[in-house]
């Protein structure tokens, strides 16, 4: 997690990131700070059947259902990471309180029981609408591994995600707001 932490973040963390946990499972919660107000964000998090818009490691997806709650979505990976398909069902879509959820149903990888969850937060970013991103997930940790292995292995493809999610977003804000002067 981030060292700036506000209090304002710490009592969002507890509300909407508490997970139940297991013995056997580890999770953790990283934060990230988008300059981007938050509906540029949001239009990309919320769309489950479009993963790829901003992860990177995502090949393609095919959808089962249609972006509600319990639709099931079969994602690839892209070639070079520990495995190629996961299969995932969208557990929350809020679009007044900006939650989405995921659950991994399966797939060719070691992640069992991995359940995500993001949040979006408004916030003033140099006098400008941004965004404060949280992302939390719970998991087993797979046999062999260790807690602070699987939390390293998941922490660094979050890190990615987050990073690539806030270049796309602010490209877009960029986009709209330019859009916008040239009328
Ligand atoms: C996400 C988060 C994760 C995705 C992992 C942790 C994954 O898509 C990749 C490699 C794996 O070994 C597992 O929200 C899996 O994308 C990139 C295929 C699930």
């Amino acid at each position: 997690m981030s060292s700036h932490i506000s209090d304002g973040e710490t009592e969002y963390i507890w509300r909407y990131h508490k997970h139940e946990m297991r013995e056997n499972q580890c999770s953790s919660v990283l934060s990230k700070q988008i300059k981007a107000p938050l509906h540029v964000v949001w239009s990309l998090v919320r769309r489950f059947d479009q993963p790829q818009k901003y992860k990177p490691f995502v090949q393609s997806c095919t959808i089962q259902g249609d972006n509600t709650v319990g639709s099931i979505r079969e994602v690839s990976v892209k070639s070079g990471l520990p495995a190629t398909t996961s299969t995932e069902r969208l557990e929350i879509l809020d679009d007044e309180q900006h939650i989405f959820s995921v659950k991994i149903l399966g797939g060719d990888h070691r992640l069992k029981n991995y359940w995500s969850k993001i949040t979006l937060h408004p916030e003033v970013i140099d006098g400008r609408s941004g965004t404060m991103v949280l992302e939390s997930y719970v998991v087993d940790i797979p046999e062999g591994n260790t807690k602070d292995e699987t939390r390293y292995f998941i922490e660094a493809l979050i890190k990615c995600n987050l990073k690539s999610l806030a270049d796309v977003s602010e490209k877009l804000a960029f986009q709209y707001h330019t859009e916008f002067l040239d009328r």
